[in-house]
């Protein structure tokens, strides 16, 4: 391996997000918007770029236009340095079928491989919101000798089901003896049995190693040609699959509250929630770590206005974050993330809720634990989110928990 290794980035994009219907119904999981003005595959791309990595394909399938249109308008690189982010589409390349898995993308995307010729692949999921410093698990992969290195976080056991989960070698605890993807009956850590490490769905492999693992499992007619549940036994399975541990991570400017952050935000009720962690006065995400800044589309907006309306109803909001380009005359605003463009009438309230891009609040109108997406209109003196049964007999997805999710350019009648 040379000292400085070439270091070639994918970000892995296909992602359906079932689980996040109706947000998912018209665009891939990593581009559902999120924290206001940022999408959900920004926080994967700026931790590559901010760790150093330079050429980045963003490899994508389902329903991709919006996300192919963030990254081409969001992330355009100089060229000079032969440095890019570009999405590659599914291209049918080895025969008439889209991607069959995550592994079958990287299968069918080598020809990008071939063409830097990097010593080290970094690959990583799309759909969660956290800071992490690949340049530290790099040194530790290179410092090891595995020939693909896990990254590792660990959860609750009760959430083992929805992850790949790693049991190290108790002499070694660099080194994975065992690795289940998504187990019903998981065994919990020896120093605490309350939780398991967890895979992030983060990889760093030789890139020789790499190639052969997904053309070898491209033979396997029986194989899911997937990262988590394929590729990783496969190198646990001859015995060069190392992990890296989540706590050995130290991003600059993180705070102790957000330093191992992590957040799987593939539900309904884990995006919401972690909405709720940016917002509060000592956040549980810091967006406003300029060391480790998360880029976004710097939208040409003007800021966001807070007014009176006519008949004199201050315009406020607390414990939010209010987006570019929003006009709030007269309406009040609490514990809430609202989106870029948003137009709020006197006397609407917006409490609880997260608000996509271009919604619509008209006079008196009231929102509570809601989700709206993009250009949703609520008419005067509607509401959405304080009547469950309400919102459910007007056909809005209302998860168990209790929050109400509207869809892109749905109009809220009162
Ligand atoms: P999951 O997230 O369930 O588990 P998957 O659905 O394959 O696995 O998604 C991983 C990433 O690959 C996502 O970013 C997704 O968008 C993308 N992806 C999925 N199918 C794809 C395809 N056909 N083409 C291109 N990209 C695709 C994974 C691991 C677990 C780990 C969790 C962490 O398998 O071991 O614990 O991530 O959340």
């Amino acid at each position: 391996m040379p000292r400085t290794p070439k270091v070639f980035g994918i970000i892995l994009a296909g992602g359906e997000g079932k689980r996040l219907m109706p947000l998912t119904a018209d665009r891939a999981k990593p581009a559902v918007p999120f924290g206001g003005q940022y999408r959900l595959i920004d926080f994967a791309i700026s931790n590559l770029l901010n760790s150093g990595l330079r050429q980045i394909v963003v490899l994508t399938q389902y329903k991709s236009h919006s996300l192919d249109r963030h990254i081409s308008q969001t992330w355009r690189m100089s060229a000079l340095l032969g440095s890019y982010v570009t999405s590659v589409p599914a291209q049918q390349r080895l025969g008439k079928r889209w991607f069959s898995g995550s592994a079958d993308a990287i299968l069918q995307s080598l020809n990008l491989i071939n063409d830097e010729k990097p010593d080290i692949v970094v690959v990583i999921g799309a759909d969660h919101v956290y800071r992490m410093d690949f340049q530290q698990m790099l040194a530790a992969h290179i410092e090891s000798d595995a020939r693909a290195t896990v990254a590792g976080i660990r959860q609750p056991i009760g959430l083992a089901d929805q992850f790949g989960v790693i049991d190290v070698e108790p002499d070694d605890p660099a080194r994975i003896r065992q690795f289940l993807e998504k187990p019903h009956d998981p065994v919990g850590l020896a120093d605490s049995p309350g939780e398991v490490l967890a895979s992030m769905g983060n990889y760093i492999f030789d890139t020789d190693a790499l190639i052969e693992a997904v053309e070898s499992d491209g033979e396997i007619p029986t194989s899911n040609h997937d990262m988590g549940g394929d590729i990783v036994p496969y190198f646990v399975g001859r015995g060069e699959a190392g992990v890296y541990d989540m706590k050995r991570n130290d991003v600059p400017g993180s705070t102790d509250r957000d330093r191992y952050y992590w957040r799987d935000v593939g539900t309904i009720d884990s995006f919401f929630d972690a909405h709720r962690d940016l917002i509060s006065t000592l956040p549980v995400f810091n967006l406003y770590n300029t060391e480790w800044p998360i880029h976004s589309q710097t939208v040409n907006s003007p800021p966001a206005k807070f007014v009176r309306d006519s008949v004199g109803r201050i315009g406020n909001a607390i414990d939010s974050i209010v987006s570019l380009g929003s006009v709030l005359s007269g309406t009040h605003i609490e514990r809430s993330v609202v989106g870029p463009w948003t137009l709020a009438g006197g006397g609407s309230t917006i409490t609880d809720a997260v608000l996509f891009d271009h919604v619509h609040v008209g006079q008196g109108a009231r929102i509570h634990r809601a989700i709206l997406d993009k250009n949703v209109v609520l008419a005067d003196g509607a509401t959405i989110g304080v009547d469950r049964e309400r919102d459910l007999a007007r056909g809005f997805t209302v998860t168990e928990s209790g929050i109400t999710i509207v869809g892109k350019g749905v109009h809220v009648e009162v």
